[in-house]
């Protein structure tokens, strides 16, 4: 079969970029450990009291290192407080660990000027981990429209 010369470079070209992209992706997976989001378990929304959520709240694991467990529910967080926009505080260069889950419906938290933005959907665990480096008032947001008191589901990340 022939094959016009530049008709020849150019499936050329396009292999050698297809190359270059698989290679990336790959690359990226094996070198820098990168990973598509993924829950880390199952739960059962009606046993939440059972489960590691039923005191949700804030403990520290070492120096620099804290846990946050929270349950999103119509419409609030819940981190243990009773306040609608409950508000903790941790010393900077902290690195937060965020474990989180829905009690009713699909929710999600974004955390301001981090990388973070996470999905929490009843029945499964979500995790991130965020480091706060910088002092300031940063906000967890839900950014999933949950339902009428979506837009105060508001928590607080105070960071001195
Ligand atoms: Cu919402």
């Amino acid at each position: 079969m022939h094959i016009d010369r530049l008709e020849r470079y150019w499936i050329i070209a396009v292999g050698v970029v297809f190359g270059a992209f698989a290679a990336a992706i790959v690359a990226s997976v094996v070198v820098f450990g990168v990973h598509l989001p993924s829950p880390v378990g199952r739960i059962d929304p009606a046993k939440l009291a059972e489960s590691e959520f039923a005191k949700p709240g804030l403990t520290q694991d070492s120096e620099h290192a804290y846990t946050l467990r929270m349950v999103a529910k119509m419409w609030r967080f819940d981190i243990g407080s009773k306040e609608p926009q409950p508000t903790i505080k941790l010393p900077a260069g902290s690195r937060l660990k965020i474990v989180a889950t829905s009690l009713d419906v699909t929710h999600g938290i974004y955390v301001e000027r981090h990388d973070v933005n996470v999905m929490l959907l009843p029945g499964q665990i979500s995790q991130v981990e965020v480091l706060f480096s910088k002092p300031g008032i940063y906000h967890i947001i839900c950014h999933e429209y949950c339902g009428p008191g979506h837009q105060a589901m508001i928590a607080t990340i105070e960071v001195s």
